[in-house]
């Protein structure tokens, strides 16, 4: 075995080895609340946590929104006055990527509430915070946002409305991506299989030349 020969053997391990060392890329988890319905005070699903920012301030409710004359859709939305998102492992970063947002209500008058804004407070990986503003239509139904946040640890909602009063708001898909941290080291098992796997080509080219 010459060396040109020995080393696609060695090219091809490196690589495999590579491969296996790379983070994988994590898929995105929708936190569509569909899982238990009810009031909390705190709430987790697929991995995430949503703080109430009062007692039992999150309730997980059926919402049925009419689109036009005809159409009605029936979802599972969380309403809350706020709350703080945050992973439920320590330290867990996350992106975070779209959200659905309605703040449609009927205040205590009987008088049916719609806009405002919903304020999107975050804190990076980093330790540096944010804000800000969503901006909700008139119209009825939930409302995409799509975002490019992250690294995160948390975020926080809360929302007012258009007289400017602390206002409940419905939340739905909240999408995110956990952030895999980054691995500096490749581990001891890969180095040693590595070595190993170096040793074995070496000692066979060893063996042709016998
Ligand atoms: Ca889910
Ligand atoms: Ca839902």
């Amino acid at each position: 075995m010459n060396h040109s020969q020995l080393a696609k053997p060695i090219a091809a391990l490196v690589m495999a080895l590579g491969a296996g060392l790379a983070q994988a890329d994590s898929t995105p988890v929708n936190l569509d609340f569909t899982g238990t319905t009810g009031s909390f005070s705190s709430y987790l699903e697929d991995g995430y946590q949503l703080t109430a920012a009062t007692a039992n301030g999150l309730t997980s409710t059926v919402y049925t929104q009419k689109v036009g004359k005809t159409t009605t859709v029936t979802n599972v939305t969380m309403l809350t006055s706020g709350f703080t998102f945050s992973s439920a492992t320590p330290k867990g970063e996350f992106r975070l990527t779209s959200l659905d947002l309605d703040n449609q209500y009927t205040n205590a008058n009987g008088n049916k509430i719609f806009g405002g804004t919903v304020t999107l407070a975050y804190t990076l990986a980093d330790g540096v915070t944010g804000k800000t503003a969503l901006t909700l239509d008139s119209g009825l139904g939930l409302q995409n946002f799509s975002e490019s946040l992250g690294p995160l640890l948390s975020f926080t909602l809360t929302a007012i409305d258009t007289k400017n009063k602390s206002a409940p708001f419905q939340v739905d898909n909240i999408t995110v991506q956990s952030v895999p941290q980054a691995t500096a080291v490749p581990e001891p098992g890969a180095l040693a299989l590595l070595v190993a796997g170096v040793g074995v080509v070496a000692t066979l080219a060893r063996r042709r030349r016998a």
